[in-house]
């Protein structure tokens, strides 16, 4: 419902567009840099004036809006001061493609209040890379990012820098942290999803940025709501792509077009040493080229219906548009002025390793929402939508496994997932296209495409803090697009309660006689299975499968012919919930 009123209150501004797209115009803010330990980060209330004469009211990091980027070394270990600044709001920070424990991850179970400092502490086990943090409190993630709670994290380690590769920031090394966003009547930032009409690299719009005549690095982050952009050269000229979410390709890919969704990173080397001083080039988004069913298309919808209001106006949609001007100057000195051939050969995990196959299979909430959720959602994942008592999948310390991402949706969702980094196996069988076929924790499906992948879950296990997985699409993920994922230590053989649950699934014992009575709450009919488990995972009682009716149910069983010992009731219905009985 937020959705529509906003719609009414939104318009497009097409007039600063239109003028100020042709006069690229305003110098690349280039964020300042932050490293050592601790870190501290303050979380705070802003304004900028983006448009003449009207003060927008934004969130930033240490400033006003956005966030310093973050150096960070593979080994060190580090300490982060998050303060919450914020009058009202709370937020949390989420460290995007780290490995750390679960209750450092800042996704949603790890919020902070206002005027509370939160302090995770971890090492840092990443390989060198471009990762982001930003926002992750569950229904107001896209607001929060689009008003500024978004900063680049830039990862070092000894084996990037035994290459030849430009990494002196802000002279050959430059963040480009992209997002389309959305103002309203009164020029305030807004979630209206489809009418995303402003065009900004780190928080510039129309910027332009002096480039030295040399190999430049870029490091490329889709920090938009919901947009993909088509990255190309105006110059048509090819450029390489060093690096994927988590680490370096095996090899440079040399190409003109580059697809980053939502939540992806790739580093790029665009080589100026061809170009005059005094050229201008720009980077651009390609979206004429993008397939329909990718938000940012010309139409939405892949079977080429669009139900959105505000989504043809938007002149982003289905056009090729400017995303920054390179302005070619004279090389510094010690320039990087060739392409490295190759890096480390990737170490894969071999599929044959695999402990577990899942499917996860996205569809629209049709009763929810109608013909409007075919391309607006919301969508669910394995007919669940999150809910913060959810406890989807289970798995354990040093397991593999396969995923099959099955999108039944007519809408592209870019997948992410916490924790890990994963490789993707396939796309309908075949083999992934070289910009990714290295480390990834966010990964595009088409909509009618299965894209299978293979993670091992490593280090760290936590019986009763979950990672999640979730559309990376931010109005997606608010409307619940998203799961939860424990991650067990095998060697204590432990299911855990949730203990998160708190009305959903009260689970009465009688000890005398063993009864059991589980009362189920639900918001609405649900197809359902509950039953029990022993500290193995091994089913041991059926209790009950058919369609759970809205309202709280109770079900009787009894547990006197089990062998004493800790067991679970398990719920499987709207929600996927767990709680510990004892025989
Ligand atoms: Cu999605």
């Amino acid at each position: 419902m937020k959705r529509f009123y906003l719609r009414c209150l939104t318009i497009l501004i097409t007039a600063p567009f239109a003028a100020e797209q042709l006069f690229a115009q305003n110098p690349l803010f280039i964020p300042d840099t932050l490293s050592g330990t601790p870190l501290n980060l303050t979380i705070q209330k802003g304004t900028q004036t983006f448009f003449t004469g009207y003060n927008t009211n934004t969130f930033g990091y240490n400033g006003p809006f956005l966030g310093p980027t973050l150096f960070m070394n593979k080994g060190d270990s580090v300490t982060l001061n998050v303060k919450n600044n914020l009058p009202v709001e709370t937020t949390t920070v989420h460290w995007h493609g780290f490995h750390i424990p679960a209750v450092y991850d800042g996704g949603p179970y790890q919020p902070i209040a206002p005027s509370a400092t939160w302090s995770p502490s971890f090492r840092i086990r990443n390989n060198a890379a471009t990762y982001w943090y930003h926002a992750h409190i569950h229904g107001k993630t896209e607001i929060q990012v689009s008003k500024g709670l978004a900063g680049m994290i830039i990862i070092r380690d000894s084996a990037e820098a035994s290459y030849n590769l430009p990494r002196r920031y802000k002279v050959d090394d430059f963040p480009l942290i992209v997002q389309s966003r959305i103002f309203d009547f009164f020029y305030q930032i807004g979630t209206a999803t489809h009418e995303d009409s402003v065009l900004m690299v780190n928080g510039t719009m129309n910027a332009y940025l002096q480039v030295p005549k040399q190999v430049v690095r870029f490091r490329l982050l889709n920090a938009s709501a919901d947009r993909t952009y088509n990255f190309g050269l105006s110059d048509s000229s090819t450029f390489y792509v060093i690096a994927s979410d988590g680490g370096l390709l095996a090899e440079p890919y040399p190409t003109k077009r580059l697809w980053l969704s939502n939540g992806e990173r790739a580093e790029i080397l665009v080589d100026f040493g061809k170009d005059t001083i005094g050229q201008k080039v720009y980077l651009m988004s390609y979206a004429s080229e993008l397939p329909r069913g990718i938000t940012g298309a010309d139409s939405v919808g892949a079977n080429g219906i669009n139900i959105q209001d505000g989504y043809y106006q938007n002149k982003l949609n289905g056009s090729d548009f400017n995303i920054v001007r390179f302005d070619v100057v004279a090389s510094t000195s010690n320039p990087v002025t060739t392409i490295p051939t190759a890096f480390a050969p990737i170490e894969y995990i071999p599929p044959a390793s695999s402990n577990a196959s899942r499917s996860l299979i996205f569809t629209p909430d049709l009763v929810t929402s109608g013909q409007q959720g075919l391309v607006d959602g919301p969508f669910f994942i394995n007919n669940r939508m999150f809910h913060m008592d959810s406890m989807n999948i289970i798995t354990y310390l040093g397991h593999t496994e396969i995923w099959s991402l099955i999108n039944k949706t007519l809408v592209a969702h870019s997948f992410h997932i916490h924790d890990v980094q994963f490789f993707v196996l396939d796309i309908n069988g075949q083999p992934p296209a070289p910009e990714l076929s290295g480390y990834k924790d966010v990964v595009l499906v088409e909509p009618g495409d299965t894209l299978r992948f293979i993670m091992r879950f490593e280090d760290f296990a936590d019986k009763d803090i979950p990672y999640m997985y979730h559309c990376h699409l931010l109005h997606h993920e608010d409307d619940g697009m998203m799961g939860t994922f424990l991650v067990l230590d095998s060697a204590l053989n432990n299911i855990a309660e949730n203990n998160r649950v708190r009305n959903n699934l009260k689970v009465y014992q009688d000890f005398s006689t063993m009864d059991l009575s589980i009362r189920i709450l639900t918001g609405k009919n649900a197809p359902s299975d509950v039953y029990i488990i022993d500290m193995l995972g091994r089913k041991q009682k059926h209790v009950f499968s058919g369609t759970l009716y809205k309202g709280e149910t109770e079900l009787k069983v009894n547990i006197s012919d089990l062998n004493q010992g800790i067991y679970f009731v398990m719920y499987n219905g709207e929600f996927d919930l767990c709680k510990k009985i004892i025989r």
